[in-house]
């Protein structure tokens, strides 16, 4: 049964605002992206996932959509979509766009109407509850359930107009939709299959696995992968693009494997790949995202694994190290002050030579860093706003909240693209809407395309070597040293094609033992690829015994040459 496409396929994620602006606004905008096309296609990537473009207040930079159907005059217009559609499909390349479902802006007209009156049709089409308990809106405890907001504080909103609250799991700005409600289901599925006769090859389902929810007048209730959702996942599959080969990834924050495999297997018909966030919580300690605690490689690893085993028989994996919520992969694992490039490279050679596809963010091709932001005045994320408030307000010192913020704040991901090392990196001719990196005079693509040595030529390598081998592809994935500290270690099988990859994610050097039967395996096997290599190193990498700082490499045996 030949592979569907996307399973060859490498995401490249644009973030509009931070991509490359046309008009000088400060803010990246559509025109922009197109005219850096020749960028994603020269590092290989086939697919571009768009974040959304749609007319929104902006008040978590468009994951608050007011009109699903045209785009905000801040990134263009809708023949501007037409027009990338058309050059991405010229190039054999396709247009996967960010759909946010489980909640709207309050600003679209369907929840203007809905809070305009208790009686209006489309009422139900959000959760509007009245106090619990009798009581008054807006005392203490009145609210139909204790959830917390993923952007801190309750989830209801009181409407002193109706009484009533109104859910939002996000910023109050953002208003959940009330998937029960058969019409909302209806209008999105419509709203899809427009955006696919509109040429689009795929979505991006932002927290998809919200949208089933349950609310008890006791205060009970669910609302991750609660009890409708893979009726309504598999609903809008049949609905908007039946059995149409698509490239679908549901974004599901709290899936598990076993839950994955659900929404993953081809015979449910919901998604080709959810991305989960276990890998992403290791760093983070039981309070969450702002709760700073050590990388521990071994607990990655067992992350890294068990999905990798989860996923083997059903489902399929999503691959990523980063994206738009999440500060940059070689500030929060690697070392971009001794080792940026070598420790880039070796992360990217881990996470691309998993089973999977994989998701390369805007910058991340380069070795972009977080910025070193020096005044919580200068932060842009809702969520790392809200935090820093209620943070300093709970008598956290400034700077010690400056400091969390710093090592997880989305922002990182948010400054603009480093095209050159002019004053505003060649992303703008204006003032940008957040700052430009100023490391953005070394890290940039101008001085990395064309550089064999570079971030940019070590992402084009490992993009080559999933085109070139269906291992890469296909092959069963088995982790090696599992309790070593700093050494990542895996083999890749198919049929009588192995893989043997090893990267030092550490500034120091470490020892390394393979297991004998592995090292006589490959012993004589072609590198295919390495970085951070001490020179003309002291024999074969396989029956080598100490590994140098972020030393990564992936070795071959029986593969035709
Ligand atoms: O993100 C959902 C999500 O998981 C993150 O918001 C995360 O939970 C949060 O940062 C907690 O630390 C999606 C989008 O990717 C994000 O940009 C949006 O802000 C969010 O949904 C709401 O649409």
């Amino acid at each position: 049964m030949p592979h569907p496409w996307w399973k060859t396929s490498v995401v490249y994620q644009v973030y509009p605002r931070s991509f490359a602006d046309s008009d000088g606004d400060g803010v990246g905008d559509l025109p922009g992206l197109l005219g850096r096309l020749d960028h994603i296609q020269a590092l290989g990537a086939d697919v571009v996932w768009v974040s959304p473009f749609y007319p929104s207040p902006q008040a978590d930079n468009g994951y608050d959509v007011a009109d699903y159907q045209d785009v905000d005059p801040l990134f263009g217009t809708l023949a501007d979509v037409d027009r990338l559609i058309a050059a991405l499909h010229e190039r054999g390349m396709r247009l996967m766009i960010d759909i946010v479902v489980n909640h709207t802006s309050d600003a679209h007209p369907w929840f203007v109407e809905s809070r305009g009156s208790s009686d209006n049709p489309r009422r139900d089409w959000y959760w509007w509850r009245p106090p619990r308990g009798g009581m008054a809106l807006g005392d203490k405890g009145a609210e139909p359930t204790d959830w917390g907001s993923f952007f801190g504080g309750p989830t209801w909103e009181p409407d002193p107009a109706s009484g009533e609250y109104y859910l939002h799991l996000f910023d109050r700005r953002q208003p959940d939709l009330n998937w029960e409600n058969p019409q909302v289901r209806a209008t999105i599925h419509e709203m899809l299959r427009w955006w696919l006769a509109r040429g689009v090859d795929g979505f991006r389902f932002d927290v998809i696995n919200l949208v089933s929810k349950t609310i008890h007048d006791d205060g009970t209730g669910i609302f991750v992968n609660g009890p409708r959702i893979h009726e309504f996942c598999r609903g809008m599959h049949e609905a908007a693009w039946g059995s149409d080969t698509l490239i679908t990834v549901g974004e599901c924050p709290g899936v598990s494997v076993e839950h994955a495999r659900r929404y993953t297997d081809p015979a449910a018909r919901e998604f080709d790949m959810v991305f989960q966030f276990e890998h992403m919580h290791v760093d983070h300690g039981p309070a969450g995202r702002f709760d700073v605690i050590p990388l521990d490689w071994v607990r990655m690893k067992q992350v890294l694994a068990r999905w990798q085993d989860g996923l083997a028989e059903v489902g399929w994996n999503s691959l990523y190290w980063g994206n738009h919520d999440q500060p940059r992969p070689v500030s929060r694992y690697g070392d971009p002050a001794a080792y940026r490039v070598e420790s880039a490279k070796a992360l990217a050679t881990v996470l691309h030579l998993q089973r999977g596809t994989p998701y390369v963010f805007q910058g991340e091709e380069l070795g972009m860093g977080n910025y070193p932001f020096d005044s919580l005045d200068q932060l842009d994320d809702v969520e790392s706003r809200n935090w820093a408030q209620a943070a300093l307000a709970a008598g956290r010192a400034v700077d010690e909240v400056l400091a969390v913020v710093n090592a997880r704040g989305r922002d990182h991901a948010r400054t603009p693209m480093q095209w050159d090392a002019s004053p505003q990196a060649g992303f703008t001719t204006g003032t940008p809407w957040l700052p430009v990196n100023p490391d953005h005079t070394l890290v940039n693509a101008a001085a990395q395309v064309g550089d064999p040595e570079s971030v940019f030529a070590h992402y084009q390598s490992l993009i080559r070597l999933r085109r070139q081998f269906t291992v890469v592809v296909d092959g069963r994935f088995e982790l090696l040293l599992p309790e070593h500290p700093s050494i990542v270690a895996f083999t890749r099988r198919l049929d009588d094609q192995a893989l043997l990859v090893v990267a030092n994610l550490s500034s120091e050097p470490a020892d390394l033992h393979l297991p004998d039967a592995v090292t006589t395996e490959f012993a004589d096997g072609p590198v295919l690829l390495g970085s951070g290599m001490p020179p003309a190193g002291p024999g074969r990498p396989a029956k080598r015994s100490r590994l140098a700082p972020w030393e990564a490499w992936v070795i071959s045996r029986g593969m035709p040459r």
